[in-house]
């Protein structure tokens, strides 16, 4: 199954976090990640600039475990639970497992907010501009098209995750 992930982090070491966690994502299984990008905050904007990337793992691993892993790698990052939206050394989002869709209080699957997030849409276009969201029967590149998100998002030249392709 294809699975899709959103890292993003907004505090201290933004790139050394998020490089960390596509090395612990890998247990999952092969990945393939986006370029990073820098990018401005969404729904709080009172918060520093995230860096985000999207990274596509092939897995069959069951959804319930893939959960708890990736929330165990933010808590093995420093992740603190406080404001929603605010700040984080490391956030890993779901957004889509193959064409899975659920709903339970802890996890929505496709990630509700993909079609209004450019941080979320501009690097899944580089990986999968042709995944169709299986809700809402769009392209990835027909979703970013419409997508109405002025937030700035930006490729982030420092970053280099070619390490992390194999
Ligand atoms: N994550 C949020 C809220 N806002 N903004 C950007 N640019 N990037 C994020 O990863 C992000 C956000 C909640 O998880
Ligand atoms: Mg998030
Ligand atoms: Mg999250």
């Amino acid at each position: 199954m294809k699975l899709f992930l959103s890292i993003g982090s907004n505090m201290g070491n933004r790139e050394g976090y998020i490089k960390e966690a596509i090395l612990r994502l890998k247990a999952l299984g092969k990945t393939k990640c986006s370029s990073l990008y820098e990018t401005a905050p969404w729904g709080n904007l009172k918060q520093p600039d995230f860096l985000n990337v999207v990274c596509m793992v092939k897995t069959d691993r069951k959804i319930s475990k893939i959960f708890s892993f990736t929330h165990s790698i933010e808590d093995e990052l420093g992740r603190k639970r406080n404001e929603k939206w605010g700040p984080r050394t490391i956030d890993i989002d779901i957004l889509f497992y193959g064409n899975v869709i659920m709903n339970t209080p802890d996890l929505i699957i496709p990630h509700p907010h993909i079609p209004s997030r450019k941080f979320v849409l501009v690097p899944l276009n580089e990986i999968a501009a042709n995944f169709v969201h299986p809700g809402l029967k769009k392209t990835v590149s027909q979703m970013l098209n419409e997508c109405k998100d002025e937030g700035e998002v930006k490729k982030w030249q420092i970053g280099d995750l070619s390490l992390l392709k194999a």
